[in-house]
């Protein structure tokens, strides 16, 4: 029996598709004990497997590096939130919520703006004073006109790039304007609800430029409820300057008096954009809580 390492680049139908250092792909299934596991695999894991015949049993999971909650990925260099201007519609609470995710893992992220084709007026240049205050960079883009893919491409290369993002906004579009060869099934976006059809099923690396990128799921609702409500402020960059300003130490910049942060929002020097995402991400996780609670 040869015990061997790789990576999960690939999770589908109940195999895992483990590449080795040698670049060749093993399909895994999973051994008995490592089911019970408190971890449950995901891809980007890092695995040892046992050979026999052609195909492989995955024995154990090295530590992670970092594990992005959604889509759920482990192991990863740059997340780029992957939005569109429109169809569907440019959301600020799902961006952050993304951003958000991205920081609680400690990730670093960028955002990507798909179809500036087909931007409202203003859009681009509201979208790039508000992030790039605050730090994240941002990437205007159309794979349908090519703008912007050159800059992006070079912003991706040589890690291990996840693309995430609703369903629709052309993350499969831009991939494949990023590497032509990549070939990747695209869907459209349902006229009726202004909603993707979820055309890419599962998550999966694909080798580019030193490193890899993925594709991923887009989803429907982006649900937060997993969020610890203590670890919310600090994925909230901006909010940090100010936080310790804040009357009490375990302020949640809420409902609370003398509040730095809310000051800050009212002078203007935090996005309305921004305290109204973190609010409702907020009110989410303690509706949860407050549901559990009544059980
Ligand atoms: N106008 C315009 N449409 C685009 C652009 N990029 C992608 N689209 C369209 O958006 C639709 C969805 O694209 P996909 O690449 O499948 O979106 P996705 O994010 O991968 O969606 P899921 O796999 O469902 O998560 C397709 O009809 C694309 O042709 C763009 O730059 N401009
Ligand atoms: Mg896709
Ligand atoms: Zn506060």
């Amino acid at each position: 029996m040869i015990i061997n390492q790789g990576r999960i680049v690939k999770n589908y139908m109940g195999y895992y598709y483990v590449e080795t250092a040698t670049h060749e792909i093993i399909t895994c299934k999973v051994k008995g004990k490592m089911k019970q596991s408190r971890f449950s695999l995901c891809t980007g894991d890092y695995v040892k497997f046992e050979v026999s015949g052609s195909e492989g049993m995955i024995t154990d999971i090295l530590p992670r590096k970092n594990f992005l909650l959604r889509p759920t990925v482990a192991n990863i260099d740059l997340v780029v939130v992957t939005v569109s201007c429109s169809n569907p519609d440019f959301s600020f609470l799902i961006t952050d919520k993304l951003l958000a995710l991205a920081e609680i893992a400690r990730i670093p992220g960028i955002i990507c703006l798909t179809k500036v084709d087909i931007a409202p007026v203003g859009l681009v240049e509201k979208c790039r004073a508000l992030y790039e205050k605050i730090g994240y960079k941002v990437f205007p883009v159309s794979a349908k006109a090519g703008i912007g893919i050159e800059e992006l491409r070079a912003e991706v290369s040589e890690k291990l790039t996840v693309f995430a993002g609703p369903s629709g906004v052309g993350k499969s579009s831009t991939l494949n304007a990023i590497d032509p060869s990549l070939d990747l099934v695209t869907g459209n976006v349902s006229e009726k609800i202004g909603r993707g059809r979820h055309t890419t099923r599962f998550a999966h690396f694909i080798p580019f430029a030193g490193g890899y990128l993925a594709d991923t799921p887009g989803f429907g609702n982006l649900n937060m409820e997993e969020i610890e409500a203590d670890s919310l402020p600090k994925a909230f960059r901006e909010f940090t300057k100010y936080a310790h300003n804040c009357r009490f130490t375990t302020c949640s910049h809420t409902h609370e008096p003398k509040c730095a942060v809310k000051e800050a929002v009212e002078a203007g020097e935090i996005a309305t954009s921004r305290y109204s995402s973190y609010t409702s991400i907020m009110q989410e996780i303690l509706t949860k809580k407050e549901r559990e609670g009544k059980k």
